[in-house]
């Protein structure tokens, strides 16, 4: 049965929310909004509100059904941007129903915007009392800090990628780095900025233990890795399976992934002995063939187990000195074979030869998201990356390189004073590192 939303006598009340988690502060509002006529909810959606905070951890269709059968809400309409004056133009309410938490901080200017257009039909703007104690974003961090399962966890990374505009992830090789991905936020203007997830680099994990980036950390020991960082963290992984082994194994190597509930493994098309890819041709790697690539990644698909988890296919042609058309024809056929994902490598100072790509790539009638590690050509920015369709950025080895030098700078001042008072303006106080532990002062 349709609802009509506006009868003539009937005053109309537009409320936007986002309710990932309904509580009484939501009921206030709706009650408030209810003495004045018929409520329209404007239901934020994932990608409205992935723009300024973390993906909701109900879809929007959950959340729709819960708010269309909250007493006192009429009809539920999609509110797509976390700008409202498009919609009121539309609409024309004769009320917008705001809690007055919007007065002060980051939504001053929206809140002006609101006003201004609303005034222009001689429709009024409501503002209850924010209802105290109700932040929904501290409950949800509430949530988030009880942990997650392997699903929950594992489908998070295609929720991401559906919501937005670009995925951003950060390198991680233990417990604590993965508490600085999960944490780290910063308020920039209207937005809220964190990592959507961890990459669980080869080479950062193999370092952190003193080892050469060259498969000497055997999977065993690299699954211990992810579990360590699991206990402590609710984001989605992305792991650098290197080149994945034999088929037999990577087929087994996909089913214990998505047990642990990682949402995606990279594999590279070269075979033999890893080097780390930025060594270049200097390390005589060999690239795999178009064919036994191909065969390895349907391999992996077929062996996966659930609908979520994703297979992204590393291509080394650019690296290697193969060429474009290469690069291009290896992409096509890996798509064709099942990879979910394309990650283009380079080890070039500039971003060209990936926009080059990505140029070239748009053109294709199949593509899946393209995935980069600007690890050499580290002055490119995220806005330029989604201007070339770019998908995911993986800053790769970060956290590891910035606290390695940190560490032997200390070294070094203990050593040359004979003591550790000298080294204590170098050390962060003891108690900012354990509000990053969960169960510490958080
Ligand atoms: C890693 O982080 O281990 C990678 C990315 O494979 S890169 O080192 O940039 O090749
Ligand atoms: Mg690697």
């Amino acid at each position: 049965m349709k609802k009509k939303i506006k009868t003539k006598k009937e005053k109309i009340v537009y409320l936007p929310m986002a309710v990932d988690l309904i509580h009484h502060g939501h009921i206030n509002v709706i009650n408030v909004g209810r003495k004045l006529g018929k409520v329209i909810v404007g239901l934020l959606t994932d990608k409205a509100i992935a723009k300024y905070k973390r993906v909701p951890l109900s879809t929007y269709e959950e959340r729709k059904r819960i708010i269309e059968n909250i007493v006192g809400v009429d009809h539920v309409v999609a509110q797509t941007t976390d700008e409202y004056v498009p919609i009121l133009k539309k609409l024309k309410p004769d009320y917008f129903v705001h809690g007055d938490d919007w007065k002060t901080g980051v939504q001053t200017e929206k809140r002006n915007r609101v006003i201004a257009i609303m005034k222009t039909w001689g429709g009024k703007v409501v503002e209850p009392a924010y209802t105290e104690g109700t932040s929904s974003t501290r409950l949800i961090e509430n949530i988030i800090n009880q942990g997650t399962t392997p699903e929950k966890r594992g489908k998070m990374l295609k929720r991401i990628l559906d919501t937005k505009k670009l995925v951003r992830i950060l390198e991680v090789h233990n417990g604590l780095t993965g508490r600085i991905v999960e944490k780290s936020k910063i308020i920039k203007g209207p937005e809220t900025k964190e990592f959507d997830g961890m990459w669980l680099s080869s080479l950062t994990d193999s370092v952190a233990k003193g080892k050469p980036d060259n498969g000497s950390v055997d999977f065993t020991s690299r699954q211990n890795t992810i579990d360590q960082i699991f206990e402590v963290t609710t984001k989605p992984m992305i792991l650098d399976g290197d080149n994945g082994g034999f088929p037999e194994h990577f087929a087994l190597m996909v089913k214990t992934l998505e047990r642990l509930g990682v949402s995606a493994v990279i594999i590279e098309d070269k075979v033999g002995l890893k080097a780390n890819s930025l060594f270049g041709a200097d390390a005589n790697q060999t690239q795999d063939s178009i064919e036994e690539f191909s065969h390895k990644i349907s391999v992996g698909k077929k062996a996966q187990v659930t609908n979520h988890f994703m297979i992204i296919a590393r291509i080394e042609s650019l690296v290697l000195g193969k060429g474009m058309k290469d690069a291009l024809d290896r992409a096509k056929a890996y798509i064709k074979a099942g990879a979910d994902g394309i990650f283009i490598s380079s080890k070039e100072k500039t971003p060209d030869e990936i926009f080059a790509f990505a140029k070239e790539y748009k053109k294709f009638k199949t593509k899946v998201p393209l995935v980069v590690v600007p690890s050499t050509y580290s002055s490119v920015t995220e806005e330029e990356l989604v201007k070339h369709g770019i998908k995911v950025v993986i800053y790769a080895n970060h956290l590891l390189r910035s606290a390695y030098p940190a560490m032997v700078k200390t070294a070094e001042v203990i050593l040359e004073n004979g003591g550790c008072g000298e080294s204590e303006k170098l050390c962060m106080p003891i108690k900012d590192i354990l509000t990053l532990i969960p169960g510490g002062n958080d």
